[in-house]
């Protein structure tokens, strides 16, 4: 399994990382490269994310934030749904897992409050964010267009969320069903396109999305294209903080987390480059112990995220601790990780995944080639990943049969 994951390292592990970590050395030696991966393994922490939430009353922007931050509509600290309230300055809505990704309320655009004009873009602190998305109900408005054209006039991103499509679809919904579905889509979206060409603007990224499916139409793939849409650090930022949201984000998740194992690995790579098998299990414990209650939580597994799926599904909280793999997981302790560490130190598979690994980062590679440490701590790892990912498949098909 472990030799499955390592395929991939060209995938997880970017060109540019390798150079920078390889330039460090160079120029420093290997002194201190340990605070520099640790640097890198909590970087995600430090960043933030703002994303400026904007477009008409009653277009489904309250609705919106609340599917990210994971929350019900009637639960405490959402956003007000369908009260239509004027937002008079920006308001943020901080996720609850991470109040460094934002997602910011903006005042409407076109009021007497706010007219079209420069002021409003310094009035919402328009440097702010890194990008925009504007949500739209119905029929493409002119302040739709204006909001559009000052975003690309000043070089920033926005991609255009057409909400509510599970209403044109029950208009339509016939005989033919997806036949026609198709249709209304592409008859959506040729409209979207037709009114920013007459803006001015081409090649604008139009999702077309129901807040109240998001595993249909185009929610998954907003989620995907935003988060591919910033650099790096701040795309395993938002990946690692959102909900389990759909198979998609689930699987970026696992990508973001991969990435990371690879990092923490070097890490205990680099500080137990000592060659006697066992010596430094025990300080790499603490250092997973953390990561495996940090790739819990990631992955919506953690007990409070068991509890609160228990509840929706209406199963026993014992049912998911007996049938999924985080079960075992729940309460992680030292021990139970050394003795996964000593198992898999073991095994010839660990050896093998440092090898590879040593091919592919010729001058890190030296350094953490007399280690056991780094091969059995990215086995143990990836292993906890992939198997972590499947519980959160598992429990997202199971809670979509329970709300459909
Ligand atoms: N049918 C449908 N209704 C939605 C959708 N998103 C939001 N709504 C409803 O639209 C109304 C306005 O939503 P809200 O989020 O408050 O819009 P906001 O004023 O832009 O914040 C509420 O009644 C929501 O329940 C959707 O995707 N489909
Ligand atoms: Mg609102």
């Amino acid at each position: 399994m472990a030799t499955a994951c390592v395929d991939r390292t060209c995938d997880v592990v970017s060109e540019e990382e390798i150079r920078e970590l390889e330039y460090y050395i160079k120029k420093h030696g290997v002194k201190r490269i340990d605070e520099v991966l640790k640097q890198k393994v909590h970087a995600w922490k430090f960043v933030q994310v703002n994303i400026g939430i904007m477009g008409e009353c009653a277009t489904g922007k309250s609705t919106f934030i609340n599917r990210i931050r994971g929350l019900n509509d009637w639960d405490q600290g959402a956003a007000e749904v369908g009260t239509g309230d004027v937002t008079r300055s920006p308001r943020p809505y901080r996720h609850p897992r991470n109040d460094s990704l934002v997602l910011w309320d903006l005042p409407g655009v076109g009021t007497p409050l706010f007219p079209k004009n420069e002021q409003y873009l310094k009035r919402i602190h328009f440097d702010r964010y890194d990008f925009f998305l504007i949500f739209s109900d119905g029929s493409f408005s002119e302040t739709d267009s204006w909001l559009a054209r000052q975003i690309a006039r000043k070089s920033k991103r926005f991609f255009f969320v057409r909400t509510k499509v599970d209403d044109d679809m029950k208009n339509v919904r016939g005989d033919e069903g997806s036949v026609i579905e198709e249709d209304v889509l592409k008859r959506i979206h040729n409209d979207c396109q037709r009114n920013f060409r007459l803006t001015g603007l081409t090649d604008v990224q139009v999702f077309i999305v129901s807040h109240f499916e998001t595993d249909k139409w185009d929610f998954e793939l907003l989620l995907h294209t935003v988060c591919s849409s910033l650099p790096e650090i701040k795309r395993s930022m938002m990946m690692l903080s959102i909900g389990p949201l759909s198979r998609n984000v689930i699987k970026e998740k696992r990508k973001a987390l991969q990435r990371r194992a690879y990092t923490v690995s070097l890490l205990s790579g680099v500080a137990g480059a000592i060659p006697i098998p066992g010596l430094d299990l025990a300080a790499d414990a603490s250092v997973l112990l953390e990561e495996i209650t940090h790739y819990l939580k990631t992955f919506g597994l953690d007990s409070d995220s068991l509890k609160h799926l228990a509840n929706k599904t209406g199963k026993k909280i014992d049912y998911y601790v007996n049938t999924l793999n985080a079960g075992k997981l729940l309460l992680p302790t030292k021990k139970l990780i050394i003795d996964t560490l000593v198992k898999y130190a073991t095994e010839h598979a660990a050896e093998s995944v440092a090898k590879q690994f040593v091919k592919l980062l010729p001058i890190i590679g030296q350094i953490i080639s007399g280690s056991v440490s780094y091969g059995t701590t990215l086995y143990l790892l990836l292993d906890t990943i992939q198997k972590l990912e499947a519980d959160a498949i598992q429990v997202f098909d199971e809670v979509l049969r329970c709300t459909t």
